[in-house]
């Protein structure tokens, strides 16, 4: 059989349990085609994607603009290396630090390594200006974080199956309480050695946990008060995901300068992923100040693709898309309505105890116990009713459209979620 053959959900499946390795356990779904909102399985079945690749598909599947970015840079120069220069790094960085506020930009390829890029920045940044003793840095994180799942980061992971049996562990890191300001003055206070606090501003793995609305401006005021670097993790809540271009806001290029979110965060060191190329390609990026980016020097960092000239492109088009079709404004927007209608549904629900989040990041939580399988069971219902969502640990199912699902498209799929939840009612 070749592999472009025409092959059954089944055989696709048998193909994947039989040649992969089993590091995930995907709802049993075989897609083939994306467009916008949509993607169809094998079979040909059509249903609202809900997950979007874990905020990757902002933009949605498949957008001509950035399609388009990637075939014609692809048929014109795919990489250099940075053996060389290339045409399209240059511009990409001057755009791309202008659109979120920032003086230089590394760029890398998965959000893992922009992450780890992160932290070695911080480290360096700690041992030549802030001028902490070799090898003695801290960097705090939060309980239940998700940063990735390098050697590194999974060594400050909460979740056993993450980070079991991956030892040894990089020391370096102090774990408190997330949402918790009188736990990160005391880890500020605990050490002359802490370099940085690496924080998502809202934990999407761990459940979709917003903090307190006043958390991530407080934070950031002990870090500025204790000399440390507040770096975001914006690999998820970022790209305009939660309602703003950025989680924590920021000086961005947004089109809402009215906005009335939470008051500027501004990172020392800002980390995208995902979205930040539509999903159409691997493209991550950290973005820092002068005085903190100037620490790294040719040989100190870099990677294979990193900055090539169809990340230059595809990230180029995928910011402009954001942009222009104001997705910051739709998601603020859509969400408001999503949660407003969900909460309404909990109203009368003896199984839905609790919904949160931002924007279009947002999650229920199924009155069960974590390792119950009802919130597995809701998923496979929903996408026998035509709409795809998975549960992120145990009783909470994550709800995250592409951001350019239109009111109408969000009104449907409210039906089909509280048909399908009305299923399970007792
Ligand atoms: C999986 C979820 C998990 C991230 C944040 C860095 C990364 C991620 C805040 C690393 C990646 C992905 C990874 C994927 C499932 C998904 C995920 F939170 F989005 F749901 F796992 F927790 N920072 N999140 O969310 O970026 O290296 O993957 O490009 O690994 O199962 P990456």
């Amino acid at each position: 059989m070749a592999v472009l053959d025409q092959i059954s959900s089944q055989e696709a499946m048998a193909l994947e349990n039989k040649y992969g390795a089993q590091n995930y356990h995907p709802l049993p779904v075989v897609l083939s085609r994306g467009k916008g909102v949509f993607v169809w399985d094998v079979e040909g079945k059509k249903y609202y994607d809900f997950l979007s690749a874990y905020s990757s598909l902002n933009q949605g599947h498949g957008h001509p603009k950035i399609v388009n970015a990637l075939i014609e840079q692809a048929q014109q120069l795919s990489l250099t290396s940075r053996a060389f220069y290339n045409d399209m790094l240059g511009r990409y960085e001057k755009f791309t630090t202008s659109y979120f506020g920032f003086d230089k930009l590394l760029p890398i390829n998965t959000g893992a390594e922009a992450v780890e890029t992160a932290i070695k920045l911080c480290r360096k940044w700690a041992y030549e200006v802030k001028g902490i003793d070799q090898n003695k840095a801290e960097i705090i994180v939060c309980k239940n974080n998700f940063h990735g799942r390098t050697t590194t980061i999974i060594s400050f992971s909460s979740d056993p199956v993450a980070r079991k049996n991956f030892g040894p562990y990089t020391q370096g890191f102090i774990k408190i309480d997330y949402d918790d300001l009188e736990a990160l003055e005391a880890a500020l206070k605990s050490s002359p050695n802490v370099a940085g606090f690496l924080v998502e501003p809202i934990q999407g793995e761990a459940g979709v946990y917003v903090p307190s609305d006043d958390y991530l401006v407080k934070a950031k005021a002990l870090c500025e008060k204790y000399n440390v670097l507040f770096i975001a993790d914006e690999v998820q809540t970022g790209i305009a995901r939660t309602g703003r271009l950025l989680a924590t806001c920021g000086n961005c290029s947004c089109p809402n300068k009215d906005c009335s979110g939470t008051p500027d965060v501004k990172p020392d060191i800002l980390v995208l992923g995902k979205a930040l190329s539509g999903g159409l390609y691997p493209v991550s990026a950290v973005l820092a100040n002068n005085e903190i980016m100037n620490v790294i020097r040719p040989g100190n960092h870099g990677s294979t693709f990193g900055g090539n000239p169809v990340a230059a492109a595809v990230a180029t088009a995928a910011l402009e898309v954001v942009r222009d079709e104001r997705l910051a404004e739709n998601a603020e927007r859509l969400g408001e309505i999503f949660r407003k209608a969900m909460n309404d549904y909990l109203k009368t629900s003896s199984i839905v105890k609790l919904v949160r989040g931002k924007g279009l990041l947002n999650a229920i939580v199924i009155n069960d116990d974590e390792d119950s399988e009802m919130a597995w069971d809701i998923c496979l219902r929903l996408r026998d009713n035509g709409l795809l969502a998975k549960p992120t640990h145990g009783n909470i199912i994550r709800f995250a459209p592409p951001l350019v699902m239109t009111e109408e498209q969000l009104k449907d799929c409210l039906g089909i979620i509280t048909k399908t939840l009305r299923e399970f009612e007792e």
